[in-house]
């Protein structure tokens, strides 16, 4: 607008014309890099923690926000995934089950097994 006002005081219409052009060029280089820059973020991650031998394994995980944590129980006998302040809770899984959850919530997430409470792990999501 200001290169259209200068352009009309001082009459120099080509100038107005090419500060339009930069203008629209500029818009199109957003609306062209805009979609680029929302597939930047790398996309979601899928994590396993194993189950076995009484032990979660890793231990601790690092998790971005969005990504998916999958447990899989690797004992012959149920195990849970249960957070400690009751964020996610896996339920008896079985043999062999795997469980899945997406962190969407970025925080620490210490867990335990609720059917053997010495089984610990925790979650960071960032
Ligand atoms: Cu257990």
């Amino acid at each position: 607008m200001n290169g259209l006002v200068l352009a009309c005081r001082y009459g120099w219409p080509l100038h107005g014309r090419a500060l339009a052009a930069v203008a629209a060029s500029a818009a199109a280089l957003a609306a062209f890099l805009c979609p680029m820059a929302s597939h930047a973020q790398p996309p979601a991650a899928v994590h396993t923690v194993r189950i076995e031998a009484m032990q979660f394994s890793p231990a601790s995980l690092e998790v971005r926000a969005g990504d998916r944590i999958v447990w899989k129980n690797a004992d012959p006998f149920p195990h849970t995934a249960t957070s400690v302040d009751r964020k996610f809770d896996s339920g008896n899984m079985t043999a062999e089950k795997t469980w899945t959850w997406t962190a969407k919530q970025k925080g620490v997430y210490p867990y335990i097994c609720t059917l053997h409470p010495g089984m610990k792990g925790v979650v960071t999501v960032k």
